[in-house]
This record gives structure tokens, C-alpha cells and sequence, in this order.
């Protein structure tokens, strides 16, 4: 899936990918950028981010203000659940990716994005990878997820699964949501590091938000390049860890070749849906591009 140009660490890069982060070589712009993004965000996440998250914010207040400094940040999230932070030059390829996470540790983008881009950005900056995955890594049932993730994504290449099992990741790690306080909260990456998906994701009534089913979820395509038109609801943190854990991915996989993918925006029988969209939203886009 990843679409890197080599198969190669490129020079400069270590056999796993991993550069250093280089902290000093960032501009006062650069820190600036992450000091504006992280002002933003942070105003507008409480009572939309799940607590596990707004709980995990906590680990990125370092001793200066600015983008992170990997040593120090990795001091604290290993204190938590025994996971790091490393740095890459981009997109890795898969196995590699995987078996980063199955060793728990997040392999994050070490630029950070440009001043005409606060909004939107297709590749993974610095940003998003910290901002947006750090703190849910501090909380510790989810740290087991993305490790198990991590494990299940080495096995999927086995079975030529790779694309149902990176919508698993999409739906969940990047785009979820969970129950909370009686109503919809925030945990995916993808959202919780956006200013505009942020409030859309829960509060917009373009998308379709069905509760989560991980068959479901990994028979459906997903988009990169805009909003979603759907969201997956987890009940609980242990209830997706479980249900990863005890699901034998062998004769699911095998199921799924036998069934057709479903569109972003379909709906089927047997969904549990929490709010039916109405596609507002992605329609306009369709017709004004
Ligand atoms: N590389 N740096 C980086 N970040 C990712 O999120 C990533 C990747 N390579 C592959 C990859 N993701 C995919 O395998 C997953 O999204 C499934
Ligand atoms: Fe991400």
C-alpha cells in the first residue's frame, strides 16, 4: 500500500528505516507551526476526544514548547506502556511498518508541514503523527491494540490481506470513534489532528456513523483525500482489543475474498447505524470537482 519510491532505506537511513529526528536542525518556523497547531487542537478537543486521549495529551507537555523532542517524549510514553517514538523519512514500506508496531514503536514523520498547509496535508507530518497518535499510545489497552495490529499486519502479508486489514487500521486507528459520556467521542488520529474533521466527524450530518463490526469494517474502502463518509463506533477500548485478539483472521480473510467491497457511503443490511448521513457533504464535493 505504502507508495514509497525504494524498497531500500534511502541513504541516510538505517536498515529499519529509522533516522534520527535531527531536533536542532528545526527552524523557530517550524516550532511555531507545531505551537499554533497544538493551541488550535488542544482548545478544540475537549468534550470531543475521548478521555484516553485528552488523558495521553498530557505525556506531550515537554519541559519546552515547540515540536517534541523524540529522547525526551519517548521518556515518558515508555514509562506508560513501553512504547517509543521513532523517526522515518516518510512512507516505509509495509513489512516494515508492521514490524515496528508489533515492537512497539510508532515510527512518526520528522518534518513538519509548511504555513500554507495548517489545514490539510495528505502525507504524515510531525504533527500528525505525534499530535494525532502519541496520546492515545500512553493509554495502556490501547497500546496493546496497535501492537497487536502491528503483529496481525506481518501475518496479513502471509495471506495476501493487506488491503482488508489496512481498513481495520484506517476505521479505527486513524479515523474512529467510541461511545463515551452518553454520546459520540473522538480516538482516530486522522480526526483528532484536524481542525476540520474534528468537529465534521461529530457534528455534521453528511456522514453515516454505524457501530463497528470488523468484518464490516474491513469489506469497506476508505479515502484518503477528503473527509470521511463514514465512521466506525467502538463500544470500548477492550471491547476492540478483544475482539482483535480472539478473531481468527484466517477464515475471516477467507470470507472476505468471497465478498464484494462495499463504498464508503453504502449502508446494508444488518448495519447498526447511529445516524444516517445524508451525504450532503460529499456530494457537494463530487459536483463542485
Ligand atoms: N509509513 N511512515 C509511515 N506511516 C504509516 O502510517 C504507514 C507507513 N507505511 C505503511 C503503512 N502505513 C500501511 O501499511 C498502513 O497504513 C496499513
Ligand atoms: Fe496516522
Amino acid at each position: 500500500m505504502a507508495d514509497h519510491a525504494f524498497e531500500h532505506p534511502p541513504e541516510g537511513a538505517a536498515a529499519d528505516w529509522t533516522v534520527p529526528q535531527d531536533w536542532a536542525a528545526y527552524t523557530a518556523e517550524d516550532h511555531e507551526t507545531w505551537d499554533i497547531l497544538f493551541a488550535r487542537q488542544s482548545a478544540l478537543l475537549p468534550g470531543r476526544a475521548c478521555e484516553a486521549y485528552l488523558r495521553g495529551l498530557d505525556v506531550l507537555r515537554l519541559s519546552k514548547p515547540g515540536i517534541p523532542d523524540y529522547a525526551e517524549l519517548n521518556q515518558r510514553l515508555m514509562a506508560a506502556t513501553g512504547w517509543q517514538v521513532v523517526a522515518v523519512p516518510g512512507l516505509v514500506p509495509d513489512a516494515v511498518f508492521f514490524d515496528h508496531l508489533a515492537n512497539r514503536r510508532f515510527v512518526a514523520g520528522n518534518f513538519i508541514r509548511r504555513r500554507d498547509q495548517l489545514d490539510y496535508l495528505q502525507e504524515p507530518d510531525v504533527f500528525h503523527d505525534v499530535f494525532g497518535h502519541v496520546p492515545m499510545l500512553a493509554d495502556p489497552v490501547f497500546a496493546d491494540y496497535m501492537a497487536a495490529y502491528g503483529r496481525g499486519g506481518l501475518r496479513s502479508l502471509g495471506f495476501g490481506a493487506l488491503d482488508k486489514l489496512a481498513r481495520l487500521y484506517w476505521y479505527t486507528v486513524e479515523f474512529g470513534l467510541v461511545r463515551e459520556a452518553g454520546g459520540l467521542r473522538l480516538f482516530g488520529s486522522g480526526i483528532v489532528s484536524s481542525f476540520g474533521e474534528s468537529r465534521f466527524a461529530l457534528d455534521d450530518p453528511s456522514p453515516n456513523r454505524i457501530a463497528f463490526d470488523l468484518e464490516r469494517v474491513m469489506r469497506t474502502r476508505y479515502r484518503i483525500d477528503d473527509y470521511q463518509q463514514v465512521y466506525f463506533v467502538i463500544d470500548s477500548f477492550e471491547d476492540l482489543l478483544r475482539q482483535t485478539l480472539e478473531t481468527d483472521f484466517a477464515p475471516l480473510y477467507a470470507r472476505l475474498a468471497g465478498l464484494p467491497d462495499l463504498g464508503p457511503a453504502d449502508v446494508i443490511d444488518g448495519d447498526a447505524l447511529i445516524t444516517r448521513g445524508t451525504q450532503a457533504y460529499a456530494m457537494e464535493r463530487a459536483g463542485a470537482g
